[in-house]
């Protein structure tokens, strides 16, 4: 009732924060999808956006995200399935554009062990190289 947060709810809420860290919300896409910050923008709809990733992994590499600020892919619920089909579809008309004649590679991080660093849903489509297998 009022005043300040017990030691049991900051510490529940450090735990919560600390498991998903994308609650956390605006993260740098928010940013990219407002024009708060600049980015190589191959393309946008009132869905998602395209973008060329910062530190490219391979010669080609955008990332497609959804303009919805949903943090991560294990998040998504059965009302998504459109969305989420969208930014597939967008991803390979993007590779399309992009030249990537020979194939190329589709990846979701997923959080801690997934080795996600942005908590905004992210499509990686990288091309361009022979990729490896097993990934890294
Ligand atoms: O990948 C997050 C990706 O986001 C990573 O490849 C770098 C990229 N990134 C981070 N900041 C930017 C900006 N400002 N523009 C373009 N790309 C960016 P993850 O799957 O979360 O590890």
């Amino acid at each position: 009732a009022g005043g300040q947060d017990g030691e049991v709810q900051k510490a529940q809420r450090a735990a919560k924060a600390s498991e998903e860290p994308g609650q956390r919300s605006p993260t740098i896409f928010s940013k990219i999808i407002d024009r708060t910050i600049r980015a190589d923008i191959l393309y946008e709809d009132d869905k998602c956006l395209a973008f060329r990733d910062v530190a490219p992994q391979a010669p080609v590499h955008f990332l497609v995200i959804p303009k919805r600020p949903i943090p991560r892919l294990s998040c998504v619920a059965t009302g998504d399935a459109e969305l989420l089909g969208h930014l597939l579809l967008v991803a390979s008309q993007m590779a399309k554009v992009e030249g990537l004649v020979d194939g190329y590679r589709v990846v979701i991080n997923d959080g801690k062990q997934g080795a996600q660093s942005v908590y905004h849903l992210h499509l990686h489509v990288l091309g361009g190289r022979q990729m490896g297998w097993p990934p890294g």
